[in-house]
């Protein structure tokens, strides 16, 4: 999959195209069927399959303590390549992009950059400013500058909408397994070991590998049961995001990945932990001892948990 960052990027490499623009945020199903809508109109069509998407999210320039996104970019390119796309333009996100007139945006960007013959956009997506960018509008220029345009309907899962924001909602509330059957696969957060306070290991009898992450939306405080992939591996695991009551309260919460059956030495490297199922609150223990046992059951528990999923 082509990579690009402009338009000029683009020159030359790519045919006429079947485009979708969005956020895209979750690469969710929602999106999923979007975009694979995109790869089937340009297999039949004999058109480039195309995502526009923009870095920063919008949200993040335009808004005021926005969330941290589900997928960060790196992620959602790895996604698009997946679901097939050809290419995907990264457009960087400033404010003078969001003050761009859209009829602007679909000239320079669809019509004479991407040479869109179909374009694809979600139920709800429009842009620019006042959302003026919506899916009629894009239509009327369509019929204007020579490009078809569909909209796709919402995906419904229990009776209400995928999104993001719901997505969203369902992991800050901990419940990352039903946020998975709206992500089409398990939440994951990317980051790096670093050194913790090495009790895991000498006062607790569970060393943990404690996860720095940043530019990607944690979960609500708990235990779960996770699957951790390191070094192209995957390893069946329970972490724990918390203040570590047991200890007295850290200030920050911190996300920590005790692996079920293997020892590593994972100091400085990148990992990535997803969240399979919560296992419980975190609480405040009378003694460490009390804690060891509770984790006990954490890992009993995660193992039947992976027994059920069959992930593992
Ligand atoms: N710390 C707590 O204070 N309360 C807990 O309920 C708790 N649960 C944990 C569950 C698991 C599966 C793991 C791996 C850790 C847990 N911890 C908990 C974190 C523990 O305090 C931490 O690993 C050590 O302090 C080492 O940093
Ligand atoms: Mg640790």
């Amino acid at each position: 999959m082509i990579r690009a960052t402009s338009i000029a990027d683009l020159s030359g490499r790519l045919g006429p195209s079947c485009v979708t623009v969005g956020n895209f945020d979750g690469v969710h199903i929602g999106h999923q069927r979007l975009l694979e809508r995109v790869r089937n109109r340009s297999l039949a069509m004999g058109l480039a399959p195309v995502a526009v998407t923009f870095d920063p999210h919008p949200r993040q320039v335009l808004a005021r303590n926005a969330p941290e996104p589900l997928t960060p970019t790196a992620e959602k390119l790895e996604l698009f390549a997946e679901l097939g796309m050809a290419a995907t333009l990264v457009l960087p996100f400033t404010r003078e992009l969001a003050a761009m007139e859209p009829s602007d945006f679909v000239k320079a960007v669809l019509v004479d950059g991407l040479r869109t013959r179909e374009l694809v956009v979600g139920y709800d997506w429009a842009f620019g400013k006042g959302r003026k960018g919506d899916f009629d509008f894009l239509c009327r220029m369509g019929r204007k500058l020579g490009y078809a345009c569909e909209q796709m309907a919402a995906v419904m899962v229990d009776d209400a909408v995928v999104s993001s924001t719901r997505i969203r909602d369902l992991l800050a509330a901990g419940h990352v397994w039903d946020a998975s059957k709206l992500l089409g696969r398990y939440h994951e957060v990317r980051g790096v070991v670093v050194k913790g306070f090495g009790r895991g290991s000498s006062r607790l009898g569970f060393p943990t590998a404690n996860v720095s992450s940043k530019g990607v939306l944690l979960p609500g405080r708990g235990v779960y049961a996770t699957i951790a992939a390191f070094k192209g591996k995957t390893y069946p695991s329970v972490a724990n995001l918390g203040l570590n009551p047991t200890f007295g309260d850290i200030e920050k919460p911190s996300l920590e990945v005790h692996l079920l059956d293997a020892k590593l030495d994972m100091l400085g490297s990148p990992i990535s932990v997803r969240f399979v199922q919560h296992i419980r609150e975190e609480q405040r223990f009378a003694s460490v001892e009390e804690l060891s046992r509770r984790i006990g059951m954490d890992i009993k528990l995660a193992h039947e948990i992976f027994e059920a999923t069959g992930d593992i």
